[in-house]
């Protein structure tokens, strides 16, 4: 019997540094195009990050959420809300990581208001001492997958012109959002002018079990996975439609942590998961959730949600832990921002492949001037 070490262990023993300030700064940046869900439109990004200041060193953090729940239940007020008046409470310095984990368990939910600590707190650690996020971690470094999500396009044409530009720049595999009356010609439209491209697609929620007939379309297009096609809620029917179709179902807004995974594992409602570190709680549960993945021959990746360039390298760090075995949603910054608040901005490789940012914590800059330029709310907690 092999005894398999916790992929955590590590991190789980950290002790936490005592904090001098933290504050929560919401920035403000114009997409460079609109971002079309079957949910909703995004037009910006306004993103919540978290400033810790410990001894003189800075670590920023990112959440997730948008200022709306229309893709998760989280939003940056509920963020700020649950970050402010009960984690942040809990955190006290020379408690152990796994310590503070086993407290915000006492938090229902919130993973991307727990995931904004943690992964701060994270950061702040690697800061301190002169080491890369990954290399506290425990992980090489490595060249990550690229990959693209591709939203709602006006006409094919706009949508064959992205895809033609995500080909050009050797993205590991494209991802399309796709919805009701969007889909099954789009598809194909696609695949026929890219009949060898790692395409996927994402439904975010859309359709429902009385849809399988026109999902089982789908089918015929050699799609790597089709994404959240039922409820964002739902496990048990995905069951039943992975049953029903050949191609993969990967979930996505379903999965909170690593209890849900094992349900969907064990239903066989997926053969693929979307690791958001957000959604998920943060880097420690997404470490563990791709481990237990590997250990079942379900793959995983990571998942993107438009961040900025510190929610980005975040990404990219964990791209580096076992069991990410597929392309993420880590696109080039250009592919959001005209300018990000980070430097420098990911930018892919001539093979399409990223490089992990070098040097301590995530190994981008936080540069001031852009925070002020973009700042929209500035609160200081402590
Ligand atoms: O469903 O994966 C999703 C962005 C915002 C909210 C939900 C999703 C997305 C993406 C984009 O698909 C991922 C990215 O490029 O960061
Ligand atoms: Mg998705």
């Amino acid at each position: 019997m092999t005894i398999v070490q916790s992929p955590t262990a590590a991190l789980e023993g950290l002790l936490l540094p005592k904090l001098d300030h933290v504050d929560l700064v919401t920035v403000k940046l114009q997409f460079v195009a609109p971002f079309g869900t079957s949910v909703y439109t995004w037009t910006h990004k306004e993103a919540m990050l978290m400033r810790l200041e410990s001894d003189g060193v800075t670590a920023w953090s990112e959440c997730v959420s948008d200022p709306d729940p229309f893709y998760f239940y989280e939003t940056n007020g509920t963020a700020r809300h649950i970050i402010k008046d009960f984690l942040l409470p809990l955190v006290e310095p020379g408690i152990a990581l796994g310590e503070l984990e086993e407290r915000f368990r006492h938090v229902r939910g919130h993973g991307m208001a727990k995931a904004t600590v943690e992964n701060g707190l994270l950061i702040l650690i690697a800061l301190q001492k002169g080491q890369p996020l990954h290399e506290l971690m425990g992980r090489p470094a490595k060249r990550i997958m690229s990959g693209i999500s591709i939203g709602l396009k006006e006409s094919p044409a706009e949508l064959l012109a992205a895809v033609e530009h995500a080909v050009a720049k050797k993205y590991g595999r494209v991802k399309m959002k796709v919805k009701k009356g969007q889909d099954v010609e789009w598809v194909r439209a696609v695949r026929e002018h890219f009949p060898d491209l790692r395409l996927m697609v994402d439904a975010n929620g859309d359709y429902s079990l009385s849809d399988t007939a026109l999902l089982k379309r789908l089918d015929d297009f050699g799609l790597m996975m089709i994404e959240q096609p039922l409820s964002y809620s739902d496990i048990y029917e995905h069951s039943i439609l992975q049953k029903e179709m050949r191609t993969a179902i990967c979930l996505d807004e379903s999965i909170h942590g690593l209890a849900d995974v094992a349900t969907a594992v064990a239903l066989g409602a997926c053969r693929i998961i979307n690791i958001k570190q957000g959604r998920v709680g943060g880097l420690m549960e997404s470490m563990r959730i791709a481990a237990y993945c590997a250990g079942r021959g379900i793959d995983a990746w990571s998942g993107g949600m438009d961040e900025t360039g510190i929610g980005r390298a975040v990404n990219l760090h964990l791209q580096t832990a076992a069991g990410f075995t597929l392309p993420g949603d880590t696109s080039e910054t250009s592919n959001y921002f005209d300018e990000d608040i980070a430097d420098p901005p990911v930018i892919l490789a001539p093979d399409g492949s990223i490089d992990i940012p070098g040097g301590p914590g995530l190994g981008v800059r936080v540069v001031a001037d852009r925070i002020l330029k973009r700042a929209i709310g500035w609160e200081r907690l402590c």
